[in-house]
């Protein structure tokens, strides 16, 4: 029995509860958020140390654990793995199976995770009547890690068909390689490829920097430092991400359905809104659209979806995250890319590791202590 303890954290922080204050919203956004939508988690599943959740083809939920599990809920509970890598991953540092997906007709599953010698792995596997077909595995794209911690590792298909990976700065603090702004690496970058266009994959044409002798193809937008995790609205299109602060600022970041890619998020000449140790702001930084700092209980945000199901009616066009040192659920009321109102859930999901969107829409929160428990109307 794995002990729940904070420091299992995975995602890259320190995390120092210093205070009972929360401190939810920025100074200039409204000090009285609206109503906010009432919910309840019901919890219906345990998992081992649970990392990341996607839809699954007949209704199911697919379940990463941190180990190198797989496994499927469905009405009847958490069924056995489906797949096992344990003995190609270790959970030292922040690594471990950290990201799974699906493409859009579950044609194909993807697992993200770092091997054993840490470097960031998203292999393939074809799927035939929804079971994992071991034989058709093969490896998509790697990256080699400098430091066990920020390996981002979130993997998720795009409204375009395409598949998006997150990986953070490399680690150790501060961003010492400077990858963030460095568009020769694929560190701290959000990518774009196309895995079934080529071998081992191709490049979107479109890719922002397709034909930049100075960058790589793959980059789709840059300046992140730890982008645990993100999602695209299914209602929208766009594309919203976590990422993990270093000390100060844990931040939200957006972009529209319709962005052509490129945007600099500012890591690590800024965190959050503000400049990173003498840093000088990128003349194309696009800031956050929501931040928080140090001074609550949270250190350690975790992206979410904005939420597109049925059952919490008020809760609908909002986008609901956490933060894995506090637990506390809270949304986001978003318009045209401008954050109009925060709101806290009022309820608390532990060491809240992952979101997972189900196939109807409705949202599972992963707690990596290993409850896993979906958002219902209270
Ligand atoms: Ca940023």
């Amino acid at each position: 029995m794995k002990v729940r303890t904070r420091s299992s954290a995975i995602i890259g922080t320190i995390c120092l509860v210093a205070s009972l204050t929360l401190t939810t919203a920025s100074a200039d956004e409204p000090a009285t958020p609206r109503q906010a939508a009432k919910v309840v988690l019901t919890e219906v599943a345990t998992a081992q140390n649970p990392s990341a959740g996607t839809a699954g083809p007949g209704g199911t939920v697919w379940l990463a654990e941190r180990a190198g599990t797989v496994r499927a809920l469905d009405a009847h509970g958490l069924g056995e793995p489906v797949l096992d890598i344990s003995d190609e991953t270790t959970t030292d540092g922040e690594r471990g199976l950290l990201g799974i997906a699906f493409d859009k007709e579950f044609a194909h599953f993807y697992i993200s995770y770092t091997d054993l010698e840490g470097t960031s792995t998203v292999d393939e596997f074809a799927v035939r009547d929804s079971e994992i077909q071991s034989d058709t595995r093969r490896t998509v794209l790697t990256q080699t890690q400098p430091y066990s911690n920020h390996n981002g590792g979130d993997i998720k298909f795009g409204p375009d068909g395409y598949l998006y990976i997150a990986f953070g700065d490399g680690g150790s603090g501060g961003d010492p390689h400077g990858n963030g702004q460095n568009l020769g690496t694929l560190l701290g970058k959000l990518l774009r490829i196309d895995p079934r266009g080529g071998q081992p994959y191709a490049i979107p044409p479109d890719n922002p920097f397709v034909g930049d002798p100075n960058a790589k193809e793959e980059i789709w937008a840059y300046g992140l430092r730890n982008p645990w995790r993100f999602s695209f609205d299914a209602g929208t299109g766009d594309l919203l991400i976590g990422d993990v602060g270093q000390s100060d600022w844990e931040e939200i970041d957006w972009a529209p359905a319709d962005s052509k890619g490129g945007e600099n998020y500012g890591w690590s000449q800024m965190e959050g809104s503000h400049p990173f140790r003498g840093g000088t702001e990128p003349a194309n930084h696009v800031p956050p659209i929501h931040e928080y700092d140090r001074n609550g209980l949270g250190c350690s945000v975790t992206g979410g979806y904005v939420y597109r199901g049925e059952a919490i009616p008020d809760l609908k066009g909002q986008y609901v995250f956490s933060d894995y040192c506090d637990g506390t659920l809270r949304s986001l009321q978003i318009e045209n890319g401008k954050v109009t109102g925060v709101s806290d859930l009022g309820v608390n999901g532990g060491e809240v590791v992952s979101f997972a969107q189900g196939g109807n829409g409705e949202l599972y929160m992963l707690d990596l202590g290993g409850s896993v428990s979906r958002i219902d109307p209270a």
